[in-house]
Parts: structure tokens; sequence; C-alpha cells
């Protein structure tokens, strides 16, 4: 007798009609039905389980699992009117260039009017454009070029901390009893010094400003042209949420929430333990209300858009990253965490199996729930290349290539930050002068009032300091890069003769046309998307080896990270393997890999 399980999965339409036969032996009547309910109850709820891994994904498809996200930094990509700094013009008359690679969504670092201490993230006007970066109709005409061309623009939204030049801030400070005081976090001076606070940026790493104008504390977790606002008022988060809707409206497709882990705060300001600047996410972020302000934010302004979000910083646990954006929690998407990113960045603590344990960790513990984002770089860090590859003249196109074999194979919405699609490398500066960066300017005067060592600092910014990842887009080989007919705000990297768009654009081998080739190849293979992923030879200190797989189809990612040959043992027969990309000609199939070789293969 047919027995017929009805099995609601999401998203909906596509339920599963579990269908059993089950024969039923000659046993009395009564206990023939109940033992035959109870077997009936048994089958359907293990047919009902919630499916798991690739499947749990693949039943949950969104477009921004599927995207690739293309990060620009608007300072450094195009300048149009020779000042010497980028500006939204200058991006527009890139979109070709953009559109070019495949990618299909932009990230663009903020452009909203602001002073500039922190390059755009200290902003005193939420609702305008930076007026070095342009206008608004600039602004509407980049975002109508995306669209035109099927890519979808993400904002930064800064709002753990606004700037001083805030018009908030200005009234916040003015009086203790005005009606925006309460838009920031205060302590009275006479209550004396509050508990210390590290802070980022501050000269001398103290996140509390005394002000004069009302003998009182405000709280800034960066520099002190940043003070933090107060997200226990619900009046703070109202503004946020209105314009939130202002760029939503505006037809934007998502935001990415800037040091968002840290904007809900424990307002007694008790004191912390000895050491816990060694573990700032646990001490600063994800207090307990940050998940009611996302519900709400996703209640009052997320789900009212097709929006993608994304968190800088997940916390301290697997745990926390999770609450952020398991499906279930109606908060963000995805976060970024900085686990990975910061392998390597203390001279010598660089491995490639801590590098390999890490991913391995973050994609099993995300397998079935929630989504991750993979990146290599980005504007807060150094140039991928020299962090993780190798930017000699012999390996940097052969690193540069294998490195984004990596972030175009993984499970996870990949960020790509510009330039390094050329394999654009640190500048490391030798001087000082040279760096504009307020973290590494502001560290320098820090550890000169202490007497710290100042030639190993400037050592350890030449591989670490932001400033590596943040010079002017090498369009050309002309004295600018093509960047600017100025002066650009940052030195352009002299290896921009070598190292630029127009050479590479029409070089079939180039690390620009290899990372077309990538990205083609994962918009083709959902399987690099949503499959299964499995470390392989995981104790292997030179090679990172793993396999992705969906619904039978099977793919193989080898990548030496080493600059000799070096030997893989997947125990995976080769002799169906075939190569779908390689950034060799003929590519290895026999595991022995050159220096830095990079391959992958469809099994069959
Ligand atoms: O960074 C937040 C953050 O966590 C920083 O500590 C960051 O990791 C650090 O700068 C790394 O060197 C965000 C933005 O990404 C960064 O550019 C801003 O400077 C910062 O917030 C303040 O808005």
């Amino acid at each position: 007798m047919p027995i017929f399980c009805y099995c609601q999965a999401e998203p909906p339409g596509q339920d599963v009609f579990a269908k059993y036969s089950i024969f039923v032996l000659n046993m009395n009547a009564m206990s023939n039905y109940i033992s035959l309910a109870i077997l009936t109850a048994i089958v359907c709820i293990s047919s009902c389980q919630a499916p798991t891994g690739e499947t749990a994904q693949l039943n949950d498809r969104k477009w921004w699992k599927e995207a690739i996200v293309y990060q620009v930094y608007p300072r450094s990509f195009k300048d149009s009117d020779g000042d010497g700094i980028g500006d939204l013009k200058g991006i527009i008359s890139k979109l070709d260039y953009i559109k070019s690679l495949g990618i299909d969504v932009v990230w663009l670092n903020p452009i909203y009017t602001s002073p500039n201490y922190d390059n755009g993230y200290d902003i005193s006007d939420y609702r305008n454009i930076m007026t070095e970066f342009g206008t608004m109709q600039d602004f509407d005409n980049l975002l109508k070029g995306l669209h035109e061309r099927n890519i979808k623009l993400i904002m930064d939204l800064v709002v753990n901390h606004s700037s001083a030049e805030h018009e908030w801030f200005r009234k916040s400070r003015s009086a203790r009893n005005n009606p925006y005081r309460n838009y920031y976090h205060w302590w009275p001076a006479e209550k004396g010094k509050p508990a210390p606070r590290f802070s980022f940026f501050d000269v001398n790493g103290d996140a509390w400003e005394y002000d004069s104008l009302t003998d009182a504390y405000y709280l800034h977790y960066f520099a002190e042209q940043q003070p933090d606002l107060n997200w226990e008022n619900p009046t703070v988060r109202k503004e946020i949420y209105d314009i939130m809707k202002f760029w939503g409206d505006k037809g934007i497709d998502g935001f990415r929430l800037d040091a968002f882990q840290y904007a809900a705060k424990d307002t007694t300001f008790s004191t912390l333990p000895l050491d816990y600047e060694k573990n700032i996410a646990k001490y600063y972020g994800m207090q307990p209300q940050l998940h009611t302000y996302l519900q709400e934010m996703n209640q009052e302004v997320l789900r009212q858009y097709d929006v993608m979000t994304v968190a800088e910083g997940a916390g301290s646990t697997l745990a926390d990253a999770h609450a952020l954006v398991d499906a279930d929690r109606n908060e963000l998407n995805m976060a970024y965490h900085f686990d990975a990113i910061d392998i390597g960045k203390e001279k010598g603590s660089y491995s490639l199996l801590e590098f390999k344990r890490v991913y391995s960790k973050w994609d099993s513990a995300f397998a079935d729930d929630g989504w991750l984002s993979i990146y290599l770089a980005n504007h807060d860090n150094a140039r991928m290349v020299s962090r993780f590859g190798n930017d000699s003249e012999e390996f940097r196109d052969r690193s540069s290539k294998m490195l984004t074999t990596f972030i175009m194979t993984m499970r996870g919405t990949p960020y790509y930050y510009y330039g390094d699609e050329l394999g654009m490398t640190n500048i490391r500066f030798d001087n000082m002068e040279d760096y504009r960066d307020i973290e590494t300017l502001n560290k320098f005067k820090k550890l000169k009032l202490e007497g710290g060592d100042l030639i190993q600092f400037k050592e350890k910014q030449k591989r670490v300091a932001r400033d590596n990842g943040r010079t002017p887009f090498q369009w050309d080989n002309t004295s600018s890069a093509g960047f600017t007919t100025g002066t650009p705000w940052l030195k352009v990297n002299p290896n921009h003769k070598t190292i630029n768009a127009e050479a590479q654009d029409k070089d079939q081998n180039s690390v620009l046309n290899y990372f077309r080739a990538a990205v083609k190849l994962r918009k083709e293979n959902p399987v690099l998307v949503y499959g299964a992923y499995t470390l392989l030879d995981k104790d292997n200190p030179d090679v990172y080896a793993y396999s992705r797989e969906q619904n039978g189809e099977k793919i193989l990612v080898l990548l030496n990270f080493q600059g000799t040959s070096a030997t893989v043992n997947t125990g995976i027969d080769m002799r169906n393997a075939n190569v779908l990309l390689g950034n060799y000609p003929n590519a290895s199939v026999d595991g022995k890999l050159r220096p830095y070789e990079a391959v992958i293969y469809k099994l069959d």
C-alpha cells in the first residue's frame, strides 16, 4: 500500500513528495494500524529532515550568494577633474572596464560628505556626496550606469560613529541639555575619568576624549574625529533607518555595515579585564542588544528592499557569526570575519596549515546555515599578492592568479579588491611622509610618544599598512598611471610601468584575463558557489587542495602556495580529471605542481 509524505520545503513551490511503498505483514488489525501509523511517521520524519550542506544551501538560492563583489575604493580608482583624487565621474568613465570583469556587484567605500580624517569613514552628512567625489547627480548617473550594465551597487553604511563635524555632534557637544546630547556617549567629568577604553586610532590609544565645553568625556573607538553614536537611543536608530531608506529609495542594492559589531554598547562602561585589548571583538563587540537593533533594522528597512547586507566583523566566536547571518535570525545576509585576513600580520606568523585550518573551520561551520564572504584583501589591508602570494618579478603573475583561483572556488560570496585583478603590489613606503592613513600615522605618533622602535614599525608598515592597498589604480604606464592628470593624493606605485590594465587587457595570459576567466568559470558552475567543500591532504604544508561537490558534479582545486615545486596527495584518480582552468600552460595532471601552480579540474 503506497504511503505519501508531504514535506513543506523552503523556498515554497519545491515541495517534496516522498513516496514509499510499505508492505503490511499478517498481524491482528488493531496492532497492524498502530504499528503502521508509527512506521509511517518514522518514514515521513526521516524524509522530511531539513536538507543539510549543499542541499540546504541549494534550496536557499539567493542572488547575493551567487554574486561576485568588486570593491572600488573611490579615492583611488579614477580621477576625472585632475585634483588628484578619484571621483564618481571617474568611475562612470570606467564602467565598461568594470563590466568587462564579469562581476555583478560593486561595493563602494564611503562617498558621503566627510572632512576625511579617515578617508570618508567619518561622515558629516549622510544624505550628501563628498565634494571631492562629485554631486548627487553624479551618483544618480553612476547608479544608472551600473544598473544598465546589470551591475548592482552596495553602499558603505558607517553608523557605529559619525564625524565630529556632523551637525548632530556639533549640537550634542554644545550643551549637556541639548536634545542631541544623547546621540553620543558622554561621561560627565565630575564622575571622574571613565573606565579605560582602547581606541584603534587615537594617538594615546584612549577612546575617551575630554571636552572642556561641557566638562565631559565622549567615546570614540576610532579617532577622536569619529565619536561613537548612541545606538541605545531609539531616536538615533530612527535617524539611521531614515537615511538607509533615503538610499534604498534611490535604488541601491545593499549595505556594507562598517564596524557594526561595535555599535551596541554596555553603557555602564564598567572596568574591563586587564588584557581586554587582545580580544577587542569579545569585549567591544556583539553586545546582546545588537541583535535587537538588527532585527529592528531588518523590520524597518531591509525587508522593504531587495538588498544584500554584509557586516564588517563577525564577533569573536562562530556562534556570534551565526547569530548575525543565519536565515531564521532576520538580521543580515553575511558577515566577514578577520580570522584569516589577520594570519601572518605578525612577522613570521604565516603558515599555510593555519590558513587552511581557518578557512575550513569557517566553511564547515556555515555549511548548513548562514553564508560567508570570501576575501583576501580590502581597503584595510595590504595587497593580497604581497601578503599571501609572492610579488617578486618572477612569481607575481603566477601567485596572483593562484590567489584569484582560491577566491573564485571557495563557498561563499567572493569580495575582490580593485587592482588585485592586475596583481597590484604593496608600495612599501620608506618615508613616513608618504603615508596618508590616520591608522599608520597615529600609531607612529603613539609609538614615538612611548619611545618605541620606529624602525621596526616602519618595516612592519611596509608589509601591513592600509595605504599599501590604497595606491591609485594602474590604468596605463603614463606618469600617474592614467589615474589623474594632477598630483595623486597618494603616490602611484612605480611598478605601474609594467603592471597596468592597458598592457594586460590585450595579453591573453595576463593576470587580468585570468581573473576574467576565473569569474566566468564560477558563473558557469554553481557547484563552485553551493557545492560541498572537502579539504584534501590537509597536513600538506605547501599545497591547498580541496574538492567542491554537488549533485554528483565534482570539482578539484589544487593550489601551490610555495615558490618551489610541490607534490600533493589527494587520493583522487586524476586520469579522469579534465582541466577547466590553470595558471600554467599544460596544467599538471599528476599532483606534481610547479611554483604557485593553480589548477581547477572537473572530475568525471
Ligand atoms: O574598520 C573597522 C575595523 O575593525 C578596523 O579595525 C580595521 O580592521 C582596521 O582598520 C584594520 O587595520 C572599519 C573600516 O573598514 C575602516 O576603513 C575604518 O577606518 C574603520 O572602520 C572606522 O570607520
